[in-house]
């Protein structure tokens, strides 16, 4: 079947609206955020309702069409992006955009995956729950991208990963069958778990059309501050001192560099550092509990306190309202847009064990200045679960190009020493098609080989988006 009559059925079926040709309306679908890729498509589908999606993709796998889907087109590892070659079909989930349920006995709702994250924690909070899942890109990160990503973020340290909010889903498969695992169970013992199958398959297996996600009660009490230390290792051992006092009480525990802070000090309009003096790294610290005893000001205050007294904090600010938690936490959450601000960066999203962070910075930050003087190290992330972002910006003034060219040797060298403290290359992001050549040596063998395997096996044709995970054919 030739391209001009798939598009003819195409539109038939999804209507104009269903149907993007013009390359002004395709156009924005083409680049990822980062400005990493830049691909061509003859058409954006935008199915309304699973059963239109299932038929159109049905269609394309009739014409041996290849399918790139799309949320809200956040990837950081371009994910979502199609081919410069023009040969692929973008498929955005944004209009499967309702809420179907929200049940507040079970603690679950039933969310289609393109409404974006932060639409559903409102919608969660309006039934009076907590929707825990938070990234920083959650305005336009849609519940299909995060699950397909198993996105993780600033809460993983006491909620988990995307995975382990997710009770059941519903998805296409390549071939146009829909799967309908929309249980809402927390005990399901029934063969394989293929929900988990699909959850972190970054869009190549199946596309994800809807999602039953877990609730947690609201909390009634949070508090946010933010801490100058001295040390990585002063991070680590503030982290500590909250573990021992209350685990069940930190919601998030974020490290930021001092570069990272003075980028988004001076990049980003309306950011404050509300520290007397700069500090070399910060913590960010959320605590948070569904008890309402007014204990958690004296718990922040202790542990606080104490670390103050001996030297692992050198000054913090305590949030007195939902505003100043807000812009505390504005601090942690424009890094990545200042780091955009600030030239072309190289982002490593690695995780290694939580004792190990500091070595992980320390040696990472000396192997970066080695390589290329000037370089700018940006770490910052989710130290509570073990995820650095360990970011490098270009050096002032150098050539953005001349300094992305070189991105393999910079993430060759942060990643030879994640791999040395037993980490990961790939922590919450996804490999995308920025990682994929580093899959044979991170994950070679029998590892590579069966999702090989299976792989081809629901996918034989290589329908759904080609050229994510793995290396070549
Ligand atoms: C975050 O934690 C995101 O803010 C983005 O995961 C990280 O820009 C990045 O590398
Ligand atoms: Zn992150």
């Amino acid at each position: 079947m030739s391209t001009d009559t798939l598009l003819a059925d195409l539109r038939a079926l999804l209507g104009p609206s269903g149907l993007l040709t013009d390359p002004s309306d395709t156009e924005p679908y083409c680049s990822d955020w980062r400005g990493l890729f830049h691909g061509r498509t003859d058409a954006v589908l935008r199915p309304s309702d699973t059963a239109r999606l299932a038929e159109a993709v049905r269609l394309c796998a009739a014409s041996a069409a290849r399918i790139v889907p799309m949320g809200g087109n956040t990837s950081m590892v371009g994910g979502a992006s199609v081919s410069e070659d023009g040969s692929e079909l973008v498929l955005s989930l944004t209009r499967l955009n309702r809420i179907r349920a929200i049940d507040p006995v079970d603690m679950t709702m039933t969310v289609e995956a393109g409404v974006t994250l932060k639409a559903a924690q409102d919608a969660a909070a309006e039934a009076g729950c907590l929707l825990p899942l938070s990234i920083s890109s959650e305005g336009s990160a849609t519940i299909g991208g995060v699950l397909a990503t198993n996105a993780g973020g600033n809460n993983t340290v006491r909620y988990g990963n995307a995975r382990e909010l997710c009770l059941g889903l519903e998805a296409v498969l390549p071939d146009g069958t829909v799967f309908e695992g929309l249980r809402r169970l927390r005990k399901d013992n029934t063969g394989y778990a293929l929900r988990h199958l699909l959850i972190g398959s970054e869009g190549t297996l199946g596309i994800i059309t809807c999602a039953v996600l877990q609730l947690y009660p609201r909390p009634r009490q949070v508090e946010v501050a933010l801490c100058g230390v001295e040390s990585v290792d002063a991070a680590l051992a503030l982290f500590m001192a909250f573990r021992g006092a209350d685990p069940s009480a930190i919601q998030a525990f974020e490290y930021m560099s001092g570069t990272g802070m003075a980028l988004v000090n001076t990049l980003i309009p309306d950011a404050a550092l509300p520290l007397a003096e700069p500090s070399p790294h910060y913590v960010l610290v959320e605590l948070a509990t569904v008890r309402d005893d007014g204990l958690l000001r004296g718990l922040l205050e202790t542990v606080l306190g104490a670390a103050l007294e001996n030297g692992a904090v050198q000054d913090a600010v305590i949030a007195e309202s939902q505003a100043q938690r807000l812009s505390l936490w504005k601090l942690r959450e424009e890094h990545a847009e200042a780091q955009k601000r600030a030239g072309g960066s190289v982002k490593n999203d690695v995780s290694v064990p939580v004792s190990k962070i500091p070595a992980l910075i320390a040696r990472a930050t000396a192997a970066c200045a080695a390589l290329i003087p000037g370089i700018r190290a940006v770490p910052f992330g989710h130290l509570g679960d073990g995820n650095i972002h360990f970011n490098l910006v270009q050096p002032d003034g150098a050539d953005r190009a001349q300094f992305l060219a070189r991105d393999h040797e910079i993430m060759d060298t942060v990643c030879a020493i994640v791999r040395d403290l037993e980490g990961s290359f790939s922590a919450e992001h996804g490999v995308g098609r920025l990682k994929p050549y580093m899959m044979p040596d991170w994950r070679g063998g029998a590892e590579l080989d069966t999702m090989r395997r299976i792989k081809r096996a629901i996918d034989p044709d290589d329908m759904l988006n080609p050229g994510k995970i793995f290396p070549g054919p």
